[in-house]
């Protein structure tokens, strides 16, 4: 496996997560909705404790809406409540208000019963590199201006964004580091750009990818590369790959295809494709 996290850096930053946890009423975690599975580390599961917790499946403009919904059902099922997100076109922001408020609303009756009147949620943001953190805090802050300064009782220097709605969020998201374990799990991480292209080779990552597709999304990718049955039955994945890598004109070039069909995949060239299916991301 190529991807190699240091222990020293893991406990800082899991340290440094559990600290921030005291502070807050509630935990989004945020995740990829097209990796609802591998843009999470289970060590947030282990430190969350007893704290509320909800999961953002951000970027659900990129996913499959049909496997989003599933998703949801599947967290669910485990006990764990989410929503959908779209935070680059702003699309989604009151249902993740609704869901917390929802989450909350004992805490917050008992806080009015005993003469709290207009509680303000404290929350903070968590997930892995890439999934959309800054960018949520930036929609969710929207033209309010970062309040900062210190609450009493709580850690000092530690800095609240005041948002649109009656919720004040940690200005730094805390951040966990992916877990690698399985190497399909890394591939499906570079295939979305979560982690930089250079750690894996792009053969590798777009053969992971022709594969799934092959198995998930037959149809589309016969389509988008106008492919015969027979190049997809006669065929092993390496070999669908060389075929592709002449068929667009690159003669034997098959990094350049496979640069180029990673490329497509995240444009959407073959639609809005999830590669974590519940239940079944280990066998794909
Ligand atoms: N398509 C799409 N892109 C998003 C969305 N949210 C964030 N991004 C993009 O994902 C990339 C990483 O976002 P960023 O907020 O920096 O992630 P962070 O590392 O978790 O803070 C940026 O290019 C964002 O524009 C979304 O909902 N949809
Ligand atoms: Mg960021």
């Amino acid at each position: 496996m190529a991807l190699q996290w240091y222990p020293g850096h893991m406990n800082k930053a899991k340290n440094q997560v559990q600290d921030r946890l005291k502070l807050v009423d509630i935990v989004l975690e945020i995740v990829d909705a097209r990796l609802p599975f591998s843009s999470r580390n289970p060590v947030l599961e282990q430190i969350i404790d007893q704290k509320k917790h909800i999961i953002i499946l951000n970027k659900s403009d990129l996913a499959d809406p049909k496997l989003t919904s599933d998703w949801k059902l599947s967290f669910e099922q485990e006990g764990i409540r989410s929503v959908e997100l779209d935070a680059k076109h702003n699309k989604g922001l009151g249902k993740i208000n609704d869901l917390i408020h929802s989450e909350l609303a004992d805490k917050i009756e008992k806080y009015e019963n005993n003469g709290v009147k207009n509680y303000r949620i404290k929350a903070m943001c968590i997930g892995i590199p890439n999934v959309g953190k800054s960018t949520i805090l930036n929609r969710i802050v929207g033209k309010n201006v970062a309040v900062t300064g210190n609450k009493p009782g709580v850690t000092k220097n530690q800095n609240w964004l005041k948002t649109k709605y009656d919720i004040d969020l940690l200005d730094t998201p805390g951040i966990l580091w992916p877990k690698i374990d399985d190497p399909k799990v890394g591939m499906k991480l570079a295939l979305s750009g979560a982690i930089k292209d250079k750690i894996y080779a792009p053969d590798d990552v777009a053969i992971y990818a022709l594969n799934f597709l092959e198995a998930h999304y037959l149809e589309r990718l016969q389509e988008t590369y106008g492919l015969d049955k027979s190049d997809l039955f006669d065929h092993t994945t390496p070999e669908l790959l060389m075929h592709l890598t002449e068929k667009l004109g690159y003669k034997e070039d098959y990094e350049r295809a496979s640069r180029r069909i990673i490329e497509d995949v995240r444009k959407l060239k073959l639609g809005r494709v999830t590669f974590d299916v519940p239940g079944e991301f280990y066998e794909e």
